[in-house]
């Protein structure tokens, strides 16, 4: 499978293709959107939520609540655009002040680099595309591929591990009651004396004008014993994985079970160790994060990605005017404080979407029926080895 995105932060909406996508699998419209208006919520996001109430509208592929095989795709509008219908227009407009130029570019967003890369002297037309808006679609492709992980028992789950300097303790819970406690919290944790210092850290963050980052950490419970494969490395489903939490806007690291940690311990503090209990094959720990050789384990995959601070600051750091060269602060932008908690259920969906495609990788078929066989037999296999 794959997809692609298009669409600008302040254009008419966010479209989406996606290819590949079996058919006869159930697509619950409501489940999707479910998950667009969980990314929208938590605090410290900025006024722009107030404008959006994004809902996924299926213009191809499915037909009375069924994927058909063909390519889905989808869009989701922006409530924004009709505020700038002019500056995003696709018309050329000539009065300087109607295209709301940008030309201090910030630091830490892809402002300077996109200008130089694609010559354009308006960095607009950086933001616009690499706004964390684009997000929004990724997030309704991954509730179209939980659609396909729900057929066969797959969850996936996050909660926020960090905000600035603020660690909440992490939680070991069934995921059913991980997602249910992080659901209610503004900032999707379970700790609830972090969560009010985290929301104290970030109302003193807008106060003074700047921005926080944080940890968030991903669980997958339900997977098979060996997605992925070791044979080659773009078929590698932590490193997959890693690369689609690091595609996410301001996200700067990640990490699978203990992580870095593994750094400082010797082999037989990190390794889980194997066991065969009432017919099938078990770890005693899962530091590993669920992968060994590339292949999930059958244990949950466990991954933290990290979050910069967003790089948009109502207090600006020092820039560089690209007309006059002169020093200058950066151009300030709407905006939010912190984006974390979003961050968290974005990332859940995107490693969603590359669970489903190691799935279908593994288990391939055109119709949900014909993976299903594919599935139970493969498991069969497993039993019997
Ligand atoms: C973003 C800047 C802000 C955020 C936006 C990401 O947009 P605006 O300038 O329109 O307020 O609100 O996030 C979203 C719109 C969203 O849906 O998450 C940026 O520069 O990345």
């Amino acid at each position: 499978m794959r997809y692609l995105t298009a669409g600008e932060t302040h254009g008419p909406q966010l479209t989406a293709i996606i290819e590949g996508f079996p058919s006869n699998v159930t697509i619950d419209a409501d489940a999707v959107n479910f998950q667009l208006a969980r990314r929208q919520k938590g605090h410290g996001r900025g006024r722009r939520m107030q404008i959006e109430k994004d809902t996924a509208r299926f213009v191809g592929g499915v037909r009375h609540g069924k994927t058909t095989g063909a390519p889905i795709a989808l869009v989701v509008d922006n409530n924004d655009w009709k505020n700038w219908t002019k500056i995003m227009g696709i018309e050329p407009v000539e009065e300087e002040e109607a295209k709301r130029r940008v030309n201090r570019p910030r630091p830490g967003h892809a402002d300077l680099n996109g200008g130089l890369k694609y010559n354009q002297r308006d960095l607009r037309n950086i933001l616009e595309r690499s706004s964390a808006r684009e997000t929004t679609v990724r997030v309704a492709i991954g509730g179209v591929a939980r659609e396909l992980l729900k057929q066969f028992g797959i969850t996936v789950a996050g909660q926020v591990l960090r905000i600035g300097d603020v660690e909440a303790q992490r939680a070991d819970l069934p995921l059913d009651e991980l997602i249910r406690i992080t659901e209610e919290s503004p900032v999707r944790v379970v700790d609830k004396d972090a969560e009010a210092r985290m929301i104290a850290a970030i109302d003193a963050a807008k106060e003074d004008g700047d921005t926080l980052g944080g940890v968030v950490e991903v669980i997958v419970e339900g997977v098979p014993v060996g997605l992925g494969s070791h044979v080659q490395w773009d078929r590698k489903l932590d490193g997959r994985i890693a690369q689609a939490v690091l595609s996410i806007q301001a996200f700067k690291g990640v990490e699978f079970g203990i992580g870095f940690e593994a750094a400082r311990l010797r082999g037989s503090k990190v390794h889980d160790e194997i066991l065969y209990e009432d017919g099938s094959f078990s770890r005693a720990t899962n530091r590993a994060g669920g992968f060994e050789g590339g292949m999930t384990t059958g244990a949950p995959i466990v991954v933290r990605g990290v979050m910069k601070p967003i790089s948009t600051l109502y207090k600006p750091l020092q820039s560089v005017d690209i007309d006059t060269k002169e020093a200058f602060t950066a151009q300030v932008e709407r905006s939010d404080t912190c984006a974390v908690p979003a961050a968290s259920v974005i990332m859940e969906n995107v490693i969603a979407w590359e669970v489903a495609n190691a799935f279908l990788d593994k288990f391939g078929g055109d119709s949900l029926e014909e993976i299903r066989r594919n599935y139970e037999g493969y498991l069969q296999q497993v039993r019997d080895y």
